[in-house]
């Protein structure tokens, strides 16, 4: 069935305020976690009579912002949200209220929201208020710009990426102890580092094991130069609080920097804990002494943390894809090959099982990165 050359314009025009409202969304990021990155746009007669974006911090959500700024235009306007609108009372009143009291006659939205509290039951209100409502214009791009938000709000765990720089022959790293402490030897390009710092940005954690502060001593800090709400928290798994008191990592420390360890509280953890670096001690994994993977995701998850950024080394790379842990790869491929004694990827003999979906690849300068969902969030 094709559609009528009429549908086929409003089709167009509905996609083109969509795209509107996925940049403002866009303006969310770093803003909005723990709630949703969510952009809105008021269109009325072709112009646009109010837009919006959610910042956790000013509380309003995203058509509030709109209606707000639209005043009386908003009556018989389209609504264009990048996600359904809410029905519950959380921090704010409900969203579908305002869009009906504001007269506006029809919403579009990309998604629903994965959020169990309003999931469909936003769009069925607007219905039941006589309002039209539509779903699943760019739903896909809506979709991935809160995978992270969906995957916590649904089982209370962060979305884990694992990000790495690859050589062409799997590799992270020269061999051990050929390059210089301290100092990182930058396998992929300037543009790849430039596009890790976004993802540093859009994560609410970044996490990395104890090797690779004593091997590199990173900083593990968002320099994307854009804002944020809350500091990256930086997150190291350090069983025995091996964590030097001379590292980037803690002199740099203002409560951003979080160790997990399993051994019991220590001179060296007070010593940590006065240089402003938090400890918790977890379990450690049914295997041995490490930390336990599972137990630091659901910590995390119950400090409000929606997307954690592994950037690690062999081991914990290894483990996290065999424990399935990881949302997402993240792999930047660089035009270089390192030979079979550079650091690999993998650590473990046996291969975790990975069925990717969702395969992008783009390029960054010379190197290549391909991201692919794991699983759905
Ligand atoms: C919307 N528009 O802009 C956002 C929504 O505690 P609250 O009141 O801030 O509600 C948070 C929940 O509201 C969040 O879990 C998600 O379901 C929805 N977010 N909804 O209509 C917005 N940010
Ligand atoms: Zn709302």
């Amino acid at each position: 069935q094709h559609p009528s050359p009429q549908s086929r314009t409003s089709l167009q025009e509905d996609e083109r305020w969509m795209v509107r409202a996925l940049q403002l969304a866009l303006s969310s990021v770093g803003l909005a976690s723990p709630n949703p990155a969510v952009g809105c746009v008021l269109v009325k007669d072709g112009t646009v009579v109010g837009e919006g974006f959610h910042a956790y911090d000013r509380l309003d959500h995203a058509e509030v912002v709109a209606l707000r700024q639209a005043g009386e235009k908003a009556r018989g306007a389209t609504a264009y949200v990048t996600l359904e609108p809410c029905c519950h009372t959380g921090r704010t009143g409900p969203c579908t209220e305002a869009l009906i009291q504001a007269g506006v006659a029809r919403v579009v939205a990309a998604t629903g929201d994965p959020n169990p509290q309003v999931s469909g039951k936003g769009l069925a209100r607007l219905r039941d208020a006589g309002i039209t409502a539509e779903e699943g214009v760019l739903r896909r791009e809506a979709q991935e710009q809160n995978d992270a938000f969906a995957r916590y709000i649904r089982t209370g765990m962060p979305f884990v990426t694992l990000k790495a720089g690859v050589s062409f022959d799997g590799r992270i790293a020269p061999p051990p102890g050929t390059a210089p402490i301290g100092r990182t030897t930058f396998i992929t390009g300037e543009e790849s580092r430039a596009e890790v710092q976004r993802m540093r940005h859009a994560a609410d954690a970044i996490m990395t094991g104890i090797h690779t502060i004593l091997n590199d001593d990173p900083l593990l800090t968002d320099r994307s130069g854009l804002a944020r709400r809350r500091p990256l928290l930086r997150v190291v798994l350090d069983s025995a609080l091996r964590l030097p008191l001379d590292s980037q990592l803690v002199r740099t420390a203002k409560d951003d920097v979080l160790i997990f360890c399993t051994i019991p509280v220590t001179d060296r953890q007070r010593a940590l804990e006065a240089m402003g670096v938090r400890v918790e001690r977890v379990e450690s994994s049914p295997e041995g002494s490490r930390v336990s993977l599972r137990r630091v995701l659901e910590r995390l998850g119950e400090m409000q943390m929606t997307s954690v950024l592994l950037e690690a080394g062999s081991q914990l790379n290894s483990s996290a894809l065999t424990e399935e842990h990881v949302d997402r790869l993240a792999l930047f491929y660089a035009p270089v090959f390192l030979g079979s004694v550079a650091v690999p990827l993998l650590g473990a003999v046996d291969a975790p099982q990975i069925h990717p979906d969702r395969i992008t690849v783009d390029a960054f300068g010379r190197d290549l990165r391909v991201l692919g969902y794991l699983r759905d969030p």
